[in-house]
């Protein structure tokens, strides 16, 4: 290794196989600006500088549109703040439905990511989240399972969620008939026990690495967590010890997944205090 790749303290890390997810890895983000390493290669940090304000004044990989409290792009911002990419998170400062918006994502839906290098926007968070993985894939965490086996189920695990509890999410928080919200409980709480049977919990979905399936779970199950037992006197997780364990764990994981929380939680209690769920007619109920 040149000596030079010590002039940047997260190549250093990255060099020496860091797994470090702690916040002090996590602040260097701001200490070391990646992308100046990285222009030529993770591995070599020939041109690594620390010229602070070019990085944040003019440097970035992309703009990831996002909204706080969003699921879909809370698992875009987990692997980005996990592996410290230079990506500006930003809401569309136009709102979602705007015709500018919809010149970046014509669905008006977050998340989007804008590339610099190339003017390309990538649309959907599982697609954006494998280029995120693949792109700085020598960037720790790898998100990558160790076997076939356990990048099967991280997949599984995601697609689950996408397909039967992501679609059904709506009736915890929208003002919908009473039927249509116990549908959607009825669906939610399916999908819970058939992925009860497929994590791992070891301590992750798919074997000891973090994968594209714990960040794909992980925020929507914040969403179920904090308002089935307080609007609804239910506990999705309570006889799901697998996913219980994993969902307490997912909580401190790491400085990134401690973030993700906080802002989702943010959301919801941002929401609560407007009166969201008053004016759909619930009372929130005391949650032991
Ligand atoms: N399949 C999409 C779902 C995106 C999605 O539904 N985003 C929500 C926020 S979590 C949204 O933008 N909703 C606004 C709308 O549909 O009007 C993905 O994975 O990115
Ligand atoms: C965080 O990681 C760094 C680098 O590996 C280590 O030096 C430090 O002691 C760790 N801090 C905590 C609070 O675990
Ligand atoms: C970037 O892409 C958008 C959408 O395709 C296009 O409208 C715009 O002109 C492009 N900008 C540049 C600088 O090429
Ligand atoms: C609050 C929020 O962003 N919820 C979203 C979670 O995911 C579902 C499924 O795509 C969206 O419809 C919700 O808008």
């Amino acid at each position: 290794m040149s000596a030079a790749a010590f002039a940047c303290p997260l190549v250093a890390l990255l060099s020496t196989g860091g797994t470090s997810r702690n916040s002090t890895k996590y602040s260097s983000f701001h200490a070391c600006p990646l992308h100046r390493c990285k222009k030529n290669s993770f591995k070599t940090a020939t041109r690594c500088s620390l010229d602070l304000d070019i990085f944040q004044e003019k440097e970035r990989d992309g703009i990831l549109y996002s909204l706080p409290v969003s699921n879909f792009s809370a698992r875009c911002r987990l692997v980005i703040y996990a592996k410290e990419i230079p990506i500006e998170i930003q809401t569309p400062p136009t709102g979602l439905k705007s015709e500018e918006y919809r010149k970046v994502n014509p669905f008006g839906k977050v998340p989007a990511l804008w590339l610099a290098d190339n003017n390309l926007t990538l649309l959907e968070s599982e697609v954006i989240n494998e280029y995120l993985i693949d792109k700085y894939m020598h960037v720790s965490p790898s998100f990558i399972p160790k076997t076939a086996e356990n990048r099967a189920i991280a997949r599984l695990v995601s697609r689950i969620h996408d397909l039967y509890i992501g679609p059904y999410q709506y009736g915890l928080y929208r003002d919908v008939a009473m039927t249509e919200r116990q549908s959607c409980f009825d669906a939610g709480r399916k999908a819970m026990q058939v992925l009860e049977s497929v994590v791992q919990a070891t301590p992750y979905v798919a074997g000891e690495r973090i994968s594209l399936g714990d960040v794909a779970l992980f925020p929507s199950l914040v969403f179920w967590e904090y308002l089935a037992p307080r609007y609804y006197g239910w506990y999705p997780l309570e006889k799901l010890p697998k996913l219980r364990g994993w969902f307490h764990f997912m909580k401190t994981e790491s400085a990134a997944s401690e973030k993700v929380y906080k802002e989702v939680m943010e959301g919801l209690e941002t929401w609560e205090k407007n009166g969201r769920f008053e004016k759909m007619g619930l009372k929130q109920q005391r949650v032991a």
